[in-house]
């Protein structure tokens, strides 16, 4: 019968329109529910604080008293509102350290803040961020230390039973937990309640990890558990910020002890494992007023952004609250200079107004195109038919646009699959490769490229290796601009000088005759020599807008480098004089000084001495005395050089001659002189 005919036709046509394409099998392994709402964070702050704070030390050794904490400002509202201003999602404690110093009024110990004349004994420092936390709308995070150098049954059962104990207490008495940190630093020497020795654990059975995991699943069902033999989350292998450019969230078994690859991840791993970027703003962990001057620069940190969560990792930066109680100002504008860098460089998604196709589209299905890709939306994606493993999304602007950025994301609920691709432009008819330093291997989810800016009507993604069918849930670019921090001038011991940008895209102006480098000053393309006494001023600029940096100003004197030290040998003498503070020489045992022969007869009028800048500095002169073929010409104390390991100049009457020694009369640790730099002012 036509018409039943024509009925079923229409109803098969029907069925086909609205038939859903099944979405791609999940590729295990896959995350869980707790592991995509922490990886959604990206950025969050940790703060380390207790007794290291006030005593100078990184790692207590667990018989520091008690009464030593004590902050005269501290103010949890000040912190969270400078994370929050700063963008960050939340805030990890350490509620304990190695000292076993407790932050919060534990009922197991007398070692804690209520010994303390804080707040006359009666604070919580763990309640009192907590509460600052959700005032602001932040996450919360406890870090406590399973290694505990004061405990006297350290190593024994019985403080098993105290760490579980105490991991009760922070897990019921605070609110939600986003996360729980158990760090790796495990047994060693200690106090531990005065027997002063060494105490080694088995760290993988010792302290009940499983036992532990259930707790905080049961009492924190939303907190990933960082570290211990049963972790959600990974460490990155170093303490720099830096992920691999090729990092898998998934690993080979799930305990600390099997990870092969902490920084990269395995792309066979068969338990989803991903990575955690732990990284201080400063060198240190605690605050130490030795390290105000190593603050990290706005493009290291800009660095440590791209390379954390650019690379498939989330980024837990650390703020060294000081001894008042507050985060350092310089570190507060430090971070907000950050924040308002990245705003700027994402401040607008050039791919929301392109049009995205692709060579394969699943079942050919509009639940799949490519313009899921590009919809701003984190629960849609493109997605390839199965076996197809390597296409292409194209990206056409209506105009040429400049871009120098593109971030890419998998949708990972289904897996991490990307193991290859390229970004390419369109210039005239031809496509070619970005210029970068990245290799474009693993996504995840989230990945960030930085390349040399083009200028074009189109970009394309060409995914040329996957595990499975390509989920691509999100495209993006970006036209960032240039990053205006005043440049580094440094010169080495034969008068070579060299200046740095923090940004590849920045063009560097500079002058040497004391005038104020401008858009037509020279044009630094390589180290130039500078072999006498100037002054290099240089700035920054985008060639593009013309905005320009401060202005950085260094003057020198005679280069050092053919100075010869009696007491060295050259090699090891050269990393005196070469520009470079990370080349500490120390000199050999029993020698308080050395003598350099300048090579000719001068005119000196001083000196300058840059101690070791390194965190566990030794060496350092405190008490000196400079003299000229024999005669003193100055003699005295490197004030506050401890607490402010700067370069220290000193001048003096003018002295002709030609051998200078400098002389350590005092060192405030080791017993080897240590001497990151030395030069001479002359006439
Ligand atoms: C390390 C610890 O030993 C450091 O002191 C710091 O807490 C860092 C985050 O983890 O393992």
């Amino acid at each position: 019968c036509p018409s039943m005919k024509r009925t079923l036709s229409v109803f098969l046509l029907f069925a086909a329109a609205c038939g859903r394409v099944e979405a791609p099998a999940p590729l295990f392994p896959v995350p869980n529910a707790r592991q995509l709402a922490w990886q959604q964070l990206e950025t969050y702050a940790f703060v380390h604080y207790g007794l290291n704070t006030f005593n100078d030390m990184e790692w207590g050794y667990g018989d520091t008293p008690a009464s030593t904490f004590d902050p005269a400002d501290l103010d949890c509202d000040q912190w969270v509102r400078t994370f929050r201003a700063a963008g960050m999602k939340g805030v990890m404690l350490t509620a304990k350290h190695h000292d076993g110093f407790c932050l919060w009024p534990s009922a197991y110990t007398e070692y804690s803040v209520k010994n303390s004349p804080w707040r006359s004994g009666k604070g919580d420092l763990v309640r009192e961020l907590s509460d600052a936390c959700r005032r602001h709308g932040l996450k919360f995070g406890i870090y406590l230390s399973p290694w505990d150098r004061n405990h006297p049954e350290y190593g024994r059962e019985e403080y098993v039973a105290y760490f579980h104990n105490q991991m009760r207490e922070l897990l019921t008495g605070y609110g939600p937990l986003f996360e729980y940190w158990f760090d790796g630093a495990n047994g060693g020497d200690g106090w531990y309640g005065g027997a002063d020795e060494k105490r080694s654990i088995d760290a993988k059975t010792y302290y009940g990890y499983e036992r532990a995991r259930r707790t905080i699943n049961e009492l924190q069902p939303g907190a990933v558990i960082f570290g211990g033999t049963c972790a959600d989350i990974r460490w990155i292998g170093n303490e720099e910020g830096r992920a691999g450019q090729t990092n898998w969230s998934m690993v080979k078994g799930s305990g600390d002890e099997r990870l092969n690859d902490f920084t990269c991840g395995e792309s066979d791993g068969d338990t989803w494992l991903p990575g955690e970027c732990d990284v201080s703003i400063r060198p240190g962990w605690f605050y130490h007023p030795r390290e105000d001057h190593q603050l990290k620069s706005l493009s290291r940190l800009i660095d440590i952004y791209y390379e954390s969560v650019g690379r498939n990792a989330n980024l837990l930066l650390n703020f060294p609250v000081d001894r008042s109680g507050r985060i350092a100002s310089a570190d507060s504008a430090r971070i907000m200079e950050w924040r308002r860098a990245l705003d700027a460089e994402f401040a607008h998604d050039l791919f929301a107004e392109a049009q995205a196709t692709a060579d394969n589209v699943r079942g050919g299905a509009r639940r799949f195109s490519a313009a899921k890709a590009v919809d701003g939306r984190a629960d849609t994606y493109w997605a390839t038919d199965d076996g197809v493993t390597a296409a292409t999304l194209s990206l056409r602007f209506e105009q040429p646009r400049r871009v120098n950025r593109i971030l890419l994301q998998e949708y990972i609920p289904l897996g991490q699959r990307v193991g290859r691709f390229a970004v390419e432009w369109l210039d005239g008819d031809t496509w070619r490769p970005v210029e970068t330093a990245e290799e474009m291997t693993t996504i995840g989810y989230k990945r960030i490229i930085r390349f040399a800016g083009v200028t074009t009507p189109a970009l394309r993604v060409r995914f040329g290796q996957a595990r499975g069918p390509l989920c691509i849930s999100n495209v993006e670019a970006y036209d960032a601009p240039v990053l205006l921090e005043e440049p580094r001038i440094v010169r080495n011991g034969a008068g070579e000088v060299t200046l740095a940008a923090g940004d590849t895209q920045a063009e560097i102006r500079y002058t040497l005759d004391g005038t104020e480098p401008g858009p037509s000053s020279e044009l630094y393309a390589k180290p130039f020599p500078m072999t006498g006494r100037g002054v290099v001023k240089a700035l920054v600029r985008d060639p593009e807008d013309r905005r320009t940096s401060a202005v950085a100003s260094r003057g020198f004197d005679i280069p050092c480098g053919a100075f010869r030290v009696k007491e060295l040998p050259d090699e090891e003498a050269v990393g005196l004089f070469d520009g470079d503070v990370s080349t500490v020489v120390y000199l050999p045992a029993g020698v308080a000084g050395f003598s350099a022969d300048t090579g000719e007869e001068r005119t000196f009028r001083g000196f300058a001495y840059t101690p070791d800048q390194s965190r566990w500095a030794s060496g350092v002169v405190t008490r000196y005395r400079v003299s000229v073929d024999g005669r003193t010409a100055a003699e005295g104390e490197f004030s506050n050089i401890v607490n402010n390991p700067v370069e220290q100049v000193v001048e003096f009457e003018p002295l002709r001659g030609r051998t200078v020694r400098f002389e350590a009369l005092s060192l405030a640790a080791g017993d080897r002189p240590g001497i990151a730099e030395f030069s001479v002012l002359t006439e």
